[in-house]
């Protein structure tokens, strides 16, 4: 049986052997699928050097062999910091205003995909599988390929693929979405950024895609097709049920002294529309003021990507932001939002799901959002909670019984907040049946297996020469 070979950008092997450890279910997914396959998960440490050896560190750990290399500080902040996270990251989720072009950036990011090649290929047998993933690593395929490799080599994209129109504004679009072609198979989250690449290949290509998914561009065919991504809903139904999960959700609704907790979690990014929950929640306390002291917003936002500006700011501004609303909402016995800049344990992570009967889970854009999916797996199937959801969530096309709400205005949050703190039991039980079903059924293993499977069956590549 073939290998399989993951190369993402950070490496994150479960810390035990049963998986149950702090990090998210694509890590466990993947472990999993590693250890199936006997395979091997290459990235980068998360080091940086001086100067870049290509040494690469092997480690077996919770059953699956690691290996990683450290990277130059330059290389960090052009390929990471810089074209990954300041350009295409900005890009991907329409926010072009955000997107910085600077020819440093994409050169270090050709420069670190082409490292990753060199060290990569050789620990790579011909009839291993490759899977690459996401936005930092798109041209890899290319770069082996440029190195000789005949494999089957698959990428999968976690973040949405832009409307044409928005991708033409990047320098040199066109190379790097031709780099795309060198993949047999590339997986989107949903056919709505499929549609959007389907797009561009015959726009700004020139090409084909067949309904069957089968792209042609200039003699070159890829199989295209969307694969949306699910948690670990077996490890999440457990986490739900342990002693630590139990605890925090006693600990939250003891603290909460009857009133009703709304939860929000999210990785500080502007993607995740933190500002416009809190206008919209604020809206609500203005509308609806024998309602304020029911409820308080628990807002759980651990920052991320620190030595990227845009971020400093947006914690910023969402420190004034709430700071703001508390001050001119809250009374001497009540405080409107709880904004916790900590990440948690995924146990007591389940326990705060379960706790809270309203979710307000309101991107302006994301690829699919597991948070909406874990809150919905966390619930009580009794007496479960009701996930305010925006419909620019991925996630929004399989969890369809949610209350859909533009993340943009702040009166459909607060109507939506207003609608879930009336709903009837019946009601939430029928919708809770409608989001499990999608949650169980359509499962980080599944998806896993969908796209595995779609590899191994995809016709060996013939090695396209570099441009
Ligand atoms: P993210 O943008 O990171 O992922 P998301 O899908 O919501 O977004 O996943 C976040 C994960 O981090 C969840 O498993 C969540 O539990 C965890 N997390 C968030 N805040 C936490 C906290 N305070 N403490 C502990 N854990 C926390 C990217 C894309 C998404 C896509 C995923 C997977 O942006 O659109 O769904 O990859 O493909």
């Amino acid at each position: 049986m073939s290998r399989l070979i993951v190369i993402s950008n950070r490496v994150s092997p479960p810390r035990t052997e049963s998986g149950a450890g702090a990090q998210g279910g694509l890590a466990v997914a993947l472990a999993a699928a590693l250890k199936e396959y006997s395979g091997l998960w290459f990235g980068w440490s998360g080091n940086k050097i001086e100067e870049f050896t290509g040494h690469i560190d092997m480690q077996r750990a919770g059953g699956v062999t690691t290996a990683t290399v450290d990277l130059e500080e330059q290389d960090v902040d052009e390929y990471y910091n810089g074209y990954a996270n300041r350009t295409l990251w900005p890009l991907f989720h329409y926010r072009i205003d955000l997107a910085e072009y600077d020819r440093g950036f994409g050169s270090g990011y050709k420069r670190v995909n082409e490292r990753f090649a060199d060290t990569v290929a050789p620990l790579i047998d011909p009839d291993d599988l490759v899977w690459v993933h996401d936005y930092h690593l798109i041209p890899l395929g290319q770069e082996l390929r440029a190195r000789g490799l005949k494999n089957r080599i698959g990428f999968f994209l976690h973040i949405p693929w832009p409307p044409s129109r928005l991708l033409v504004s990047l320098p040199n679009h066109q190379e790097l979405v031709e780099s795309l072609l060198a993949y047999d198979v590339i997986g989107f989250q949903t056919e709505e950024w499929l549609e959007s690449f389907r797009h561009y290949v015959e726009r700004e290509l020139d090409g084909r895609v067949d309904e069957d998914g089968t792209v042609h561009v200039r003699g070159r065919t890829v199989h295209v097709a969307a694969y949306p991504i699910g948690i670990d809903y077996a490890e999440f139904s457990e986490a739900v049920e342990t002693p630590v999960a139990k605890e925090a959700c006693e600990r939250l609704r003891g603290s909460a002294e009857r009133k009703r907790v709304v939860i929000g979690v999210d990785r500080l990014d502007y993607s995740k529309g933190l500002a416009e929950r809190f206008h919209g929640y604020q809206r609500f306390l203005e509308k609806h003021p024998e309602q304020r002291s029911e409820i308080f917003l628990l807002q759980i936002a651990p920052p991320s990507r620190g030595e990227v500006a845009t971020y400093e700011e947006i914690r910023e501004n969402l420190d004034e932001l709430s700071g703001r609303i508390n001050g001119e909402f809250a009374e001497v016995d009540w405080v409107p939002i709880r904004y916790v800049n900590q990440g948690y344990p995924r146990e007591e992570l389940a326990g705060f799901y379960r706790a809270a009967p309203i979710a307000l889970i309101t991107p302006l854009r994301d690829g699919m959002n597991l948070v909406a999916k874990e809150y919905v797996a966390a619930q009580d199937p009794e007496d479960p909670g009701v996930l305010i959801l925006s419909r620019f969530a991925g996630a929004a096309l399989q969890l369809k019984d949610a209350l859909m709400v533009n993340p943009y205005s702040p009166d459909e949050i607060s109507d939506a907040i207003f609608a879930a703190l009336a709903m009837p039991k019946e009601e939430r039980i029928r919708r809770w049946r409608g989001m499990i079903e999608s949650v169980r059924g359509e499962d980080v293993v599944a998806w896993r297996h969908a796209f595995v499977s779609a590899l191994e069956n995809a016709k060996p590549a013939v090695a396209v020469e570099p441009a």
